[in-house]
């Protein structure tokens, strides 16, 4: 019999290729929690805290931007980490905020205890969102919105990541229905983006840079973890313009500059990435219309975020098969980050 050895980051392969089904699944899921988001979370609050830890802190940026553009809110993200280690420079024990805590696995346990601390806030209202049912974050939240398929059998973070912020935009949206286009665009993006991104693995690349400005940067702050992650290609994120503020000055010949970008940024970017050239680096804008890669979604900004992580993790997948790299097994990582203080 004739074995055909896998690819490697087979798994990781089917759970990026999967996410417009997940989609799917996720916003038919989301027209029936509406009303129970409707009646919790849709009261007013002074500030709402997105709370998360790596590949769910950078989630909880892009939805806070969500947050505060599409429901008009006041929000901001932070890594649960610092409301265990410094509530002081977020807690006010005279407002009453509401917590959003993102867990994949709703085990993580700097999520856990930040939930649990929270909730102890009389006035602070805890809920959470995660792909995993019976969890204990679930235990610590006042309401659980669970999105079980877009759980990652796989370490890293790809279906997990776009389906909750999928649902973080259609409850701030207020309206589900509104991201009916995502996954037809998903899966066609899907589909034209992966020759670019072989092409793009197979490149001699030191390091990788990520840029974005306002909902995007913490789409670029995940891709770059992403790209460290799959691959252990160096790579970093900036707010795009930041880069001439500094880290220009490593960006040569072998640097990959992506760039996620909008109507508001593009012109800016377009003349950032012309000097970046210049410097030897190659450069891809992902956008809406024109550009390297193009989303073609029909969506507005907010609505169409997931698409700018698809070109991104196809990426990394890509550079690390070309580098010999096993996505499904990275490095000193593992699934649930779970600290046992000696
Ligand atoms: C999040 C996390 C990711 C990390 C890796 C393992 O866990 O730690 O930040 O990049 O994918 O999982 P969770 O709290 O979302 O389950």
């Amino acid at each position: 019999m004739i074995e055909r050895a896998q690819p490697l980051g087979r798994l990781t392969e089917e759970e990026i290729l999967s996410q417009p089904n997940a989609w799917r699944t996720a916003l038919r899921r989301c027209q029936e929690y509406f009303p129970e988001w409707r009646r919790t979370a849709a009261g007013p609050a002074a500030l709402t805290f997105f709370v998360g830890c790596g590949t769910s802190y950078y989630l909880a940026e892009a939805a806070a931007a969500a947050w505060r553009a599409l429901a008009g809110g006041e929000a901001r993200a932070v890594p649960a980490s610092e409301l265990l280690l410094f509530p002081e420079l977020y807690l006010r024990h005279e407002r009453s905020d509401r917590f959003v805590l993102i867990s994949r696995s709703g085990a993580t346990t700097e999520v856990v205890k930040a939930a649990q601390f929270c909730a102890a806030e009389a006035r602070a209202q805890v809920l959470a969102f995660t792909c995993r049912e019976g969890s204990e974050l679930a235990a610590a939240a006042a309401q659980t919105f669970v999105f079980p398929e877009g759980f990652d059998r796989s370490v890293v973070m790809t279906r997990s990541f776009t389906t909750m912020l999928a649902a973080l935009i259609a409850f701030a949206g207020a309206e589900p229905a509104s991201l009916a286009p995502l996954p037809e665009a998903g899966e066609a993006l899907l589909r034209r983006f992966a020759p670019v991104a072989e092409q793009w693995g197979s490149r001699d690349t030191a390091a990788y840079v990520f840029l974005g400005q306002g909902p995007l940067y913490g789409l670029a702050r995940e891709a770059a973890l992403k790209m460290k992650e799959m691959s252990l290609t160096a790579s970093e994120p900036f707010h795009s313009l930041e880069v001439r503020h500094g880290p220009k000055s490593v960006i040569a010949a072998r640097s990959a500059v992506v760039v996620l970008s909008s109507a508001a940024s593009r012109q800016w970017e377009e003349q950032l990435l012309r000097e970046l050239a210049q410097q030897g680096a190659a450069t891809l804008r992902i956008d809406e219309e024109d550009g390297d890669c193009a989303l073609a979604s029909g969506l507005d900004l907010y609505r169409r975020l997931p698409l700018y992580v698809l070109p991104c993790q196809l990426l990394a997948l890509m550079r690390a098969r070309a580098q010999g790299v096993d996505s499904d097994r990275p490095r000193a990582l593992s699934a649930v980050v779970e600290v046992r203080l000696a």
